[in-house]
């Protein structure tokens, strides 16, 4: 598998090479501040616009998923939290029980994809270049390269950034945020859009804790201060420490979207006549 990107400007590239997209250059929300020489009306307006085209082609990639009865999840974080590390564990520990291919997203180089297809798995991988996180559109284009199998699960790993990450739906089923114990227990509060368009909070290298001051209860409720509804695992992606819990809560998703699925086609065919529907 290659290599995708697109930048803002929704150009096309075919070709799997690096493709280098333009820089965010949006603040992703009309209360913030707006750049040199554009007057807020006019930035509410573009800002508006690119996320509404967004969500059109996050729609497109939900429905693609539903379809397939794909388990889709956005994995997001500051940079080194580390989730490629996670993803390569629960490749290995699936086993091929469950089939699981990852979208990479990295402003530069193909270090994760090449981490992720050393498991076996299929990658693709996205550069931004001075873009500061994924967008639905690059995703679609990365799913026509992947090609994932039906029922199965693709992850996502966004570019690491605690904040744009937040603003721009992929059509994934989940964010899933993943913060490690070094970080420190108030980011929830300092970065609060992302632990509230998260699901599942991933306290990673707990191995680390008795080196540190991080209070872990303290991070949890700062979690739940800004999302009471998050739910919250404690993993050593490198020790193994709590991946039997993530592992459940993967396959329990991926099961209830192949349900889907599955109720979605019985529906369609009416369940009678010469339908082979499972
Ligand atoms: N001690 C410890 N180190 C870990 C753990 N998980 C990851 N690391 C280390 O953290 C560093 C970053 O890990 P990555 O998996 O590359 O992190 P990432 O989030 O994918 O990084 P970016 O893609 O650059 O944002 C590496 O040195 C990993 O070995 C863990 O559970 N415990
Ligand atoms: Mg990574």
């Amino acid at each position: 598998m290659g290599h995708t990107g697109h930048g803002h400007d929704h150009g096309h590239d075919h070709d799997h090479g690096h493709v280098h997209g333009p820089g965010c250059g949006h603040d992703h929300g009309p209360q913030h501040a707006h750049a040199a020489g554009v007057s807020a009306a006019r930035a509410v307006s573009i800002e508006r616009d690119i996320l509404a085209r967004n969500d059109a082609e996050a729609n497109a990639n939900r429905r693609r998923f539903a379809r397939q009865g794909i388990f889709a999840l956005n994995l997001v974080s500051s940079p080194g939290s580390g989730k490629t590390t996670l993803l390569v564990e629960t490749i290995k520990r699936l086993g091929g029980a469950l089939a699981v291919s990852v979208v990479e997203g990295d402003q530069q180089t193909a270090n994760d994809a090449d981490r992720i297809r050393a498991t076996g798995a299929k990658a693709v991988q996205i550069n931004t270049g001075k873009g500061c996180h994924l967008d639905a559109h690059m995703v679609g284009h990365a799913l026509d390269a992947l090609a994932p199998a039906d029922d199965s699960v693709v992850m996502i790993e966004n570019v690491g950034n605690l904040v744009c990450p937040s603003a721009f739906d992929l059509g994934e089923a989940h964010k899933v945020v993943v913060l490690s114990v070094t970080e420190g227990e108030d980011k929830p509060l300092k970065y609060p859009d992302m632990f509230a368009a998260a699901d599942l909070m991933i306290l990673n290298k707990c191995d680390l804790l008795p080196h540190l001051d991080f209070d872990l209860e303290r991070c949890v409720a700062n979690a739940r201060r800004v999302n009471p509804s998050i739910a919250v695992l404690r993993v050593s992606a490198t020790k193994g420490e709590g991946l039997d819990a993530w592992l459940d809560w993967l396959r329990a998703g991926a099961l209830e979207s192949r349900r889907r699925r599955q109720g979605a086609t019985g529906a369609a065919c009416g369940g009678a006549g010469a339908c082979t529907c499972a």
